[in-house]
């Protein structure tokens, strides 16, 4: 905020903000007048709404831009992700800036609503939106900066204030988004990053806080969903996932394998919409193996720091431990390690959580690689025979949250999609759509509810309100007092409004007036 002459000879004429414990100037003054003699006494703070937030929101993507060396440093350095993929995130945060204050602005505008029902009919009716408050977001560690970007401008643009609660593996980068945002100009106390592992997110879900936006895993979200329950308020989520691939016969064999394999490689696995099942045709699984597996020798395990990395490491030791566990027990059972599955050797005595990619075939539905989420550079692959199976094998899950298909025949491929039990679907391509802000993203099952990006995510930072006036005093038809009159009245109106018997229609119009207030 600007900085504006206020007196402050005397404390109990200062006029500034008491904001977050701090006092602010803010830009737009008025004058209190004295009633003995009607002059101006001292000025006050207009403090400002929404107008202000948006020209923060407009510097901000300005200094997303220049600073954004600085950014996908700190991303790469706290996650070891390639830059190339840090850069996705600036580029999504970008994207959302452009989207969600603009659409805001016109999708949570006031409406009047002229209700069809007669005795309700002189009523000025709006439908206003108003948001929740104080929002808590809890965020995760594998897009530590797209993610609470979109939420939090989701919650900004609704008129929400935000306590953000970054991944403990990721504190840097969420204090480096607070500082971007204090240092566009948004009004001290609208925006608040407390750092801390899942006893801040638990102290902060129990603060006075209106909404939980939380993004992470079930069991975490199970545990806020109950609290925020017995806090009477409300959690949306989102949770994980264990996409499913369809290879079909007519797929480009020059270019699915890379597809898939970037959509379950790609930020080393960890994204709740990374493949995580391939179900490719048995006509052409073994060269879709062989081609995969070739694609999947050819990438670069490092620091993502290094401009020839493409896979970096793992965030933290249990992660890798995690995804370990599910090859050693699919191989157990009988899985092939095609390709990957151990450390590289070159990088052993980096000290870093690194993972060859892994591509595994003879996987079945008995083992966890197939049912719980890896969250790692797997790559299962199981071949199928007939779409009939292929839907069942990728609805086989407790989760729901993205599908892709890789086919040349476009129009199997829309009617496949609608078979599959996903928030979003994908043909000849994979996960892009998080970076396209205008399309919601979301899914079922355990993969959540509540939803972000687009109308349905921006409407899950807001509650409708109505406001109904009458500009009649009179009383109304369906106040007391009741009695046989009142009966007779309601009966007519029954049979007037929704009878199907033109001629009974027609009969009840009088009784109907002669009730009437
Ligand atoms: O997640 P957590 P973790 C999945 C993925 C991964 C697994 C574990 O399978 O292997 O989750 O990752 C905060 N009250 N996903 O342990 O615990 C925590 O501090 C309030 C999928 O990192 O869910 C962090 O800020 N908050 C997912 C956030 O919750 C609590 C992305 C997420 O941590 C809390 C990440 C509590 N009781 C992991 N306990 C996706 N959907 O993309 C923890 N937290």
């Amino acid at each position: 905020m600007e900085s504006v002459h206020l007196p402050r000879g005397e404390a109990a004429l200062d006029g500034r903000l008491l904001i977050g414990g701090e006092w602010v100037a803010g830009k737009e003054l008025a004058a209190k007048l004295s009633p003995v003699d009607g002059k101006p006494i001292a000025e006050f703070c207009q403090a400002a709404g929404l107008g202000g937030r948006r020209e923060a929101l407009s510097r901000l993507r300005r200094l997303l831009v220049e600073r954004r060396g600085a950014i996908v440093a700190t991303i790469t350095r706290e996650t070891g992700k390639p830059l190339v993929e840090s850069y996705f995130e600036v580029v999504e945060a970008l994207e959302c800036l452009k989207f969600m204050p603009a659409r805001a602005a016109k999708l949570l505008r006031e409406r009047r609503v002229v209700l069809k029902q007669p005795t309700f009919f002189l009523k000025k009716v709006r439908q206003v939106w108003e948001p929740y408050g104080v929002v808590g977001l809890i965020s995760p560690w594998n897009f530590p900066f797209s993610i609470p970007m979109g939420e939090l401008l989701q919650a900004l643009a609704a008129g929400n204030t935000v306590v953000f609660k970054p991944s403990e593996w990721t504190p840097f980068t969420g204090l480096l988004l607070g500082r971007l945002l204090t240092d566009a100009g948004l009004p001290p106390g609208v925006v608040n990053v407390v750092t801390g592992d899942g006893r801040t997110g638990a102290a902060l879900v129990a603060a006075a806080i209106d909404k939980v936006a939380f993004t992470g895993s079930v069991p975490t979200g199970l545990a806020i969903g109950r609290a925020a329950a017995e806090r009477g308020i409300p959690a949306s989520m989102e949770l994980g996932g264990k996409d499913p691939a369809i290879v079909r016969a007519d797929a480009d064999l020059a270019t699915a394998p890379e597809g898939v394999l970037w959509g379950a490689v790609m930020n080393c696995g960890q994204g709740c919409s990374a493949v995580e099942r391939v179900y490719v045709e048995r006509g052409i699984h073994d060269a879709f193996v062989e081609r995969l597996a070739a694609a999947c020798k050819r990438l670069v395990v490092g620091d993502g720091a290094e401009p020839a990395t493409s896979v970096g490491p793992l965030i933290n030791p249990a992660q890798r431990a995690k995804v370990c566990a599910q090859i050693e027990d699919a191989v157990h059972r009988g899985a092939r390690v095609v390709c990957g599955g151990e450390a590289p050797a070159r990088l052993a005595a980096s000290g870093g959580w690194f993972l060859e990619p892994t591509v595994l075939a003879n996987v079945d539905h008995t083992m966890a690689v197939m049912r719980e989420e890896t969250f790692g550079p797997v790559v299962p692959v199981m071949a199928y025979a007939g779409e009939d199976e292929a839907v069942r094998l990728a609805n086989d899950c407790v989760y729901g949250l993205g599908a892709s298909i890789w086919t040349r025949d476009l129009a199997g491929a829309e009617a496949l999609a609608r078979r599959l039990r996903a928030g979003n679907v994908w043909v000849n391509d994979v996960l892009f759509s998080h970076a396209a802000p205008e399309t919601t993203w979301g899914g079922t099952g355990l993969s959540g509810h509540g939803y972000t990006h687009g109308d349905a995510g921006l409407l899950t930072y807001v509650h409708p309100k109505w406001i109904s006036i009458d500009g009649s005093t009179a009383p109304k038809d369906g106040w007391y007092p009741y009695g046989p009159e009142r009966r007779e009245f309601a009966d007519a109106v029954v049979e007037l409004l929704y009878g199907h018997d033109l001629l009974k229609r027609a009969r009840a119009i009088p009784r109907a007036l002669r009730g009437m207030r």
